[in-house]
């Protein structure tokens, strides 16, 4: 996804240390100078609830988790119901139905839900026609004996269960699929952009959940998984230290347990955006790609403090709490680190 003009304007990016990309922005005061150059200040922390989610299209959501949690249910209701709304916004052309489909010309979505009490997991991957993975995926979780269900068993536990179906695909993304099969033929396709929900939440009682949902990759080989309904890929809870969540290439999360890594370097004691650039650098430092990659994860951890970081200019981010709702501006990586954050660290 391309960032918004503006969300620079006003701004400019600066090179940190750590070999990051950062938006240096006067209003926001979230970099200050050195005499040596620009540093990070310590990542920003909130009391509880907090809701964190990827892009900006994660806003709504938040808001909805946080209504949810507000309401008096569960911190496990509050994330399914934050996600589902994402996947209900048919004009959302990477989240739910109105997704871009599979090379095939049909929506296959995966999704997932961690719950920190407990460390329960579900996912499904791969399901064509129904309107709420995330939900189908809960319902895993609490109804048997394992975590993850895939293609047509997922379809048929969703359809026993009467989950809501929906179209095949939207008649929107129909006619661009049809282009796009055209330009195929003609090998002129380009990939689409693609993006992810991951939402986490952090209760007042310390507790974590999450909940992750895709199209994922648009015009992908049908029955391709990414790194989205993957526990430890593009979603990962730790009751006792935090939570962490993917978007971007899946291929480029998966292979190295993206979303577990940001975990372990927060329990080792880095904050969330340490964890999350940290973990960046130690893909592109293992990846023939370096850091061509097109990833980007979010964090939080159990004291409040979250953060976010991506390849290139990084992204947007959404983050909620009582106080404020908005979408902020993620450091990017670009190099390797030649500060505190290089080494054998990494
Ligand atoms: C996937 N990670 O299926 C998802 C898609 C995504 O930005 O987040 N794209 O690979």
């Amino acid at each position: 996804m391309k960032i918004p003009r503006r969300a620079f304007i006003g701004s400019s990016l600066v090179a940190l240390a750590d070999g990051s990309l950062a938006v240096a922005n006067s209003k926001s005061g979230s970099q200050k100078k050195s005499g040596k150059g620009v540093q990070r200040e310590a990542d920003p922390s909130a009391k509880p609830p907090l809701v964190i989610s990827t892009w900006p299209f994660g806003k709504p959501a938040n808001d909805r988790t946080l209504e949810v949690f507000r309401s008096g249910k569960s911190g496990l209701d509050a994330v399914e119901q934050g996600v589902r709304l994402a996947e209900a916004d048919l004009s959302n052309p990477s989240v739910g139905l109105g997704g871009i489909p599979a090379a095939h010309g049909v929506v296959q979505l995966d999704a997932c839900i961690m719950s920190g009490p407990g460390h329960k997991a579900g996912s499904v991957a791969a399901v064509e026609g129904f309107k709420h993975p995330v939900s189908i995926a809960r319902r895993v979780m609490e109804e048997t004996r394992h975590v993850m269900l895939v293609g047509e068993g997922a379809q048929r536990f969703a359809r026993e269960r009467k989950f809501e179906e929906g179209p095949a695909v939207t008649p929107g993304q129909k006619s661009a699929w049809e282009n796009w099969k055209k330009a195929q033929e003609a090998e002129k396709a380009k990939a689409p952009n693609h993006d992810t929900i991951a939402l986490l939440m952090l209760s007042p009682s310390g507790d974590i959940f999450g909940a992750c949902s895709t199209s994922g990759w648009g015009y992908k080989i049908p029955g391709r998984v990414g790194d989205s309904p993957i526990i430890g890929g593009g979603l990962y809870v730790d009751n006792a230290v935090g939570g962490a969540g993917a978007t971007g290439i899946g291929e480029n999360v998966m292979r190295y347990c993206g979303s577990f890594l940001v975990v372990e370097f927060m329990r080792q004691g880095m904050s969330p955006t340490e964890a999350c650039l940290a973990t960046l650098h130690r893909i592109a430092s293992m990846d023939p790609k370096g850091y061509d990659l097109s990833i980007n994860f979010i964090a939080l951890d159990k004291r409040g403090r979250f953060g976010a970081a991506g390849t290139g200019q990084g992204f947007q981010y959404s983050v909620a709490c009582d106080d404020y709702s908005k979408v902020l501006q993620s450091p990017g990586v670009t190099q390797k680190p030649v500060g505190p954050l290089g080494g054998n660290r990494l």
